[in-house]
């Protein structure tokens, strides 16, 4: 891989189909994350893409002059490219061009750690690339390397058809085997009633610095778009005593593109199926309303739309004060850097999650002195009294903790 930034120019469509400008700013972001220097944004205001060059001729006659003046390596499309429209536009400019999803695919590929991030992202990237194989195999500038060829799987990416059919198989099977594994993993904790709360939200939003702050983690946490691929979970004790587990995943998009939507299913059903969401997002963002929707949105395609969540507004240390919260109920300002407002938080996550902490009195023989040590453990202490007969302890329990103290009963 050669290190010098590849220059590029950004080119959008503004159908009115939604808002370009800021699309724009996000192409940046990730063509900067991607390792790119952004020359030039061009935005063309149409009714709809043309669909054979997709800005049409007189535009890209433009594009090409700008490309020339500042010798760009690469255009960057804000939008899913046909493969007709790909290849009409690099004849015609005669520089490499690639779209959105090949830019998000090429910064996962990047950021995949895992055996199975690196699967999960080779198989979107393979998805990505096999409707859109000529009959030569893929355009030879696709595969010349840079920003868009970078596989986490093969030293490049194949261009043979067969070849890449065998291995999306080989891929498909391997990740539903994981697949199984995290289920069971999930079914056990909900066996032992444990209590799980997804860290979900926009990328970049700080979900991975609020699970440090909360547990530390030492999760990676970088002001990068996709930092983070993988699930980690740690567990994290509540103010009434309930221990949880915490869960950081992957960083949502507007517009995530489908292949990675699909290959990262197990994952995402991983947040999906948590018993409580928090909804992590950069308040200092001015998009970060629309970032909160986006995600409520894509909760909802995965089937969590009716669990229980609380809205982070993160990163306030940037806000001042002419913030307002109009978010309604269990919504939380903090700045998980400045380990802000994470009472707060605490309190609000007790609030939302369902009740199963039972308030008990027990006496507990001074010979059984132990059984206050795993109480504190597991629960919280209230209160102790020191009598006669022994220690009287009021403490919140859980409920799935209660068999092993019942002779302890008052
Ligand atoms: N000012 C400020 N910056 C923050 C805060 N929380 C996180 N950040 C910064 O935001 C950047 C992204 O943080 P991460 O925790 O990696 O964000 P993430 O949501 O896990 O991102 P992905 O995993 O990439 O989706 C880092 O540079 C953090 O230092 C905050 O409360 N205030
Ligand atoms: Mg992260």
């Amino acid at each position: 891989m050669n290190d010098t930034k590849e220059k590029a120019i950004l080119v959008s469509v503004d159908d009115g189909s939604f808002d370009a400008e800021t699309s724009m700013a996000e192409l940046r972001l990730l063509a900067q994350t991607a390792g790119a220097e952004t020359l030039y944004t061009v935005i063309q205001a149409r009714p709809a893409p043309d669909g054979a060059t997709f800005i049409g001729q007189g535009k890209l006659t433009e594009v090409a002059a700008l490309s020339e003046t500042g010798e760009a390596d690469l255009l960057i499309f804000d939008a899913e490219l046909t493969p007709t429209q790909q290849r009409n536009i690099e004849h015609y400019t005669d520089v490499r061009t690639i779209d959105r999803t090949t830019l998000i695919l090429d910064i996962f590929a990047l950021n995949a750690r895992s055996n199975i991030g690196k699967l999960q992202v080779e198989l979107a990237q393979l998805n990505y690339l096999l409707p859109r194989l000529t009959g030569k195999g893929v355009e030879m500038s696709r595969l010349g390397g840079g920003i868009g060829t970078r596989g986490p799987g093969e030293s490049k990416l194949e261009s043979d058809r067969r070849h890449i059919r065998r291995r999306i198989g080989y891929i498909e099977e391997e990740l539903r085997r994981a697949g199984k594994t995290r289920e069971l993993v999930r079914k056990r904790r909900k066996n032992r009633g444990v209590i799980t709360a997804a860290v979900v939200g926009y990328t970049n939003a700080g979900k991975s610095t609020l699970l440090n702050a909360l547990t530390d983690a030492g999760v990676l946490a970088e002001d990068k778009l996709f930092a983070t691929l993988d699930p980690t979970s740690r567990a994290l004790k509540l103010p009434d005593g309930r221990s949880i587990m915490l869960i950081d995943t992957v960083g949502f998009i507007s517009r995530l593109p489908h292949a990675l939507v699909e290959a990262f299913k197990s994952t995402l059903e991983e947040a999906a199926s948590a018993d409580l969401i928090l909804n992590v997002c950069d308040a200092s963002d001015p998009e970060f309303d629309n970032h909160i929707r986006v995600t409520k949105n894509l909760l909802s395609e995965l089937g969590a739309g009716n669990t229980p969540m609380v809205t982070v507004l993160n990163k306030c240390d940037r806000c001042g004060d002419l913030f307002v919260l109009p978010f309604g109920r269990h919504t939380v300002r903090i700045s998980a850097l400045k380990k802000e407002g994470l009472a707060d938080l605490l309190h609000e996550i007790t609030k939302a999650l369902p009740d199963t902490v039972r308030r008990v009195r027990l006496l507990i023989p001074y010979a059984d002195g132990a059984a206050v040590a795993r109480i504190r453990e597991l629960g919280s202490v209230e209160h102790e009294d020191f009598t006669a007969d022994g220690i009287q302890v009021t403490a919140l329990l859980e409920e799935r903790y209660l068999p092993q103290f019942q002779n302890f009963y008052e």
